[in-house]
């Protein structure tokens, strides 16, 4: 096992550890990148003998981080299940073109958001549930395409599968699912928190009106700012499926060997380039946004803007798709406010803050124009937030614009 010096200084309090579990792998110790709050002290495994067949799996990378922060064990348990249902999904969208499959087009309800939901939005949406359920770890879920959020503690038949309940999802299963019909990129977004085990619902002594404030405490748990994220990921189903994570150390990308059957580390500790020349916005809509972002995107278009370069345009319409782009080339990928919405279109607890806590673990800057995105604590689950992220250095161009005009 190769070691720098500093790391094996940093190593000999562990090497205890490590000598008494030999497996344990050699460490580097995360440490905190004090510009960034909810960055965590975590050991991130150094993964340095990996297998040429395999290459370092997603299960290996979550296992030897559960070995080296055992407090994380029960977040791999789940990332196991996430892991399963992300390519029970890919296989999903990838057959749905074909007439056999029967799950492309409307399911012929609306969800609570007044939006026509697809088969694969309500399909998706159960194979998550599912998957996340079983673990026996959730306490409560919250999804876009359920108008509620699911307590998963105090009910008779979850109370099978509740072992600890100790973590809240947010998810958004089939994310531009508009999309999907025309084999469009679409993705699975995920954000887990802890959950406040106090919310226990004591269904035994409660009585009418207090039963319900105790579920609605219980199910508030979802109402978490980003900055109590614990983890986030996303599932793109592209030309390959990837997987993004960040528990708080970095962000982490892992693609789809359909051979293997397994999610293989193929982009570890993603940084995004500080400054680009790509963004990506819903361009119909430059007429009805705010004063200063027409501003810097006109000096973006004609190359008058703070890096002088021209910048061109790439919008797929998903936001996963966008997003995932903009972290490998750079950029800045965008659903403002506008005189129509003024909260843009995007959902603040299942889109939002989970991409904004992978954004900002890569180096990326996450913001509504003058707020971070990661602080906004939500007052409802469906809640809709301006968004803009990405390049460190277009995004402060940004930010200083809306700055001036205040
Ligand atoms: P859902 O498909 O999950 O509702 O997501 C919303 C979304 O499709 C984003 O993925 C995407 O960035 C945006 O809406 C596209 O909106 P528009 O079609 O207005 O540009």
């Amino acid at each position: 096992m190769k070691f720098s010096l500093c790391v094996l200084i940093a190593v000999a309090a562990s090497s205890a550890d490590a000598f008494m579990a030999p497996k344990a792998p050699a460490v580097r110790t995360s440490l905190n990148v004090a510009s960034l709050e909810n960055t965590r002290v975590l050991k991130v495994p150094v993964l340095d003998e990996v297998c040429e067949t395999t290459g370092v799996t997603l299960k290996r990378y979550m296992n030897e981080v559960a070995m080296l922060n055992p407090e994380l064990t029960e977040l791999t348990v789940l990332f196991g299940a996430i892991d399963t249902a992300c390519k029970a999904i890919t296989n999903m969208v990838k057959r749905s073109q074909l007439p056999s499959s029967e799950t492309l087009g409307y399911q012929g309800e609306v969800n609570i958001q007044g939006e026509d939901q697809k088969k694969l939005d309500v399909i998706t949406n159960e194979v998550l549930k599912r998957a996340l359920r079983f673990t026996g770890k959730m306490g409560v879920l919250a999804s876009e395409e359920e108008d509620v959020p699911l307590d998963l503690v105090n009910t008779e038949k979850d109370a099978i599968f509740a072992d600890t309940g100790k973590y809240v999802a947010v998810f958004d299963p089939l994310d531009g699912s508009s999309n999907v019909d025309a084999g469009i990129p679409t993705g699975t977004i995920i954000g887990i928190y802890d959950h406040d085990e106090n919310c226990a619902m004591d269904d035994e002594s409660c009585e009418g009106d207090e039963c319900a404030q105790q579920e609605l405490n219980c199910l508030s748990n979802t109402l978490q700012a980003g900055t109590n994220l614990v983890a986030a990921a996303y599932c793109l189903y592209s030309s390959s499926t990837f997987f993004v994570l960040t528990l708080g150390a970095g962000t982490y990308g892992f693609t789809l060997d359909e051979n293997l059957g397994e999610f293989v580390l193929s982009h570890p500790n993603m940084k995004i380039p500080e400054t680009s020349s790509i963004m990506s916005f819903n361009e119909a809509n430059t007429h009805m946004w705010d004063e200063p972002l027409q501003k810097v995107v006109k000096g973006w278009r004609d190359g008058t803007g703070k890096s002088g370069q021209q910048f061109s345009s790439r919008y797929i319409g998903s936001m996963v798709g966008d997003v995932h782009r903009t972290l490998l080339y750079g950029g800045v990928f965008g659903y403002p406010g506008d005189t129509k919405n003024v909260n843009g279109k995007l959902r603040l607890l299942y889109e939002g803050a989970p991409m904004s806590f992978i954004m900002e673990q890569a180096g990326g800057i996450s913001t509504t124009g003058t707020k971070r995105v990661m602080e906004i604590q939500p007052e409802y689950v469906h809640q809709r937030v301006p968004i803009i992220m990405g390049s460190k250095n277009d995004i402060e161009e940004v930010m200083e614009a809306y700055a001036a005009a205040e």
